[in-house]
């Protein structure tokens, strides 16, 4: 499957939840997709999504909190897993879009072909983790992810096709922090 399926099937799903997006192509296929309020695009600084939406996660309790995350940027942190492991906030749901490469600099082959993501996850703590790697998959584990306690987690082999004509995230780091505070505290 093509990411770009992956997140179609994902976004009509989605209601107020706050999402904290990885960089490089995540954010840019969500943006364009469905720009939303409630998305936080971290524009540039590699790695860190997963470490955003936890603190958010801790937060706020009350409200299911979503990373989409990459899998260059998953590697880039993997100690980051560990904390969400140890932290285990009940609310929080880690996407990752797996393609095996860094797809945003080159398509630069990762680790991710050796390295199974979600049984590292699972091994850091998160008491589900999940996989697909078929389109019809991806709904309910979602489901699953979005009515059970968490940490969950979900990795989504796509292929490594992200279209480059993708156009990039026009807010301003400031708009983005903004809009997303308040959507968060229901302004
Ligand atoms: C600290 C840091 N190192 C490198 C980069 C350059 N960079 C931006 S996106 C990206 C690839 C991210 O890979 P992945 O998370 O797999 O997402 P994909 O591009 O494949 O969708 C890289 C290397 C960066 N922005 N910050
Ligand atoms: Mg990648």
């Amino acid at each position: 499957m093509k990411g770009t399926e992956a997140f179609q099937e994902i976004l009509p799903l989605l209601k107020d939840e706050p999402v904290v997006h990885a960089n490089g192509y995540i954010c840019r296929e969500s943006f364009q997709l469905q720009d939303r309020r409630g998305n936080f695009y971290m524009i540039g600084s590699m790695g860190l999504a997963s470490a955003i939406g936890l603190g958010v996660a801790l937060a706020r309790p009350d409200k299911k909190v979503l990373v989409f995350d990459g899998d260059g940027n998953v590697l880039m942190s993997m100690g980051t897993l560990a904390m969400i492991g140890a932290t285990a906030p009940k609310n929080l749901v880690h996407i990752v879009f797996d393609n095996q490469v860094y797809e945003s600099t080159g398509s630069q082959r990762s680790l991710s072909s050796t390295v199974p993501l979600e049984e590292v996850a699972k091994s850091s703590g998160y008491p589900v983790a999940l996989k697909a790697t078929k389109r019809e998959e991806i709904k309910p584990a979602f489901e699953k992810l979005m009515q059970g306690d968490g940490p969950g987690f979900l990795l989504i082999k796509v292929d490594p096709d992200f279209d480059p004509k993708t156009g990039r995230v026009t807010h301003t780091p400031e708009e983005i922090k903004t809009r997303f505070m308040d959507a968060l505290s229901g302004k």
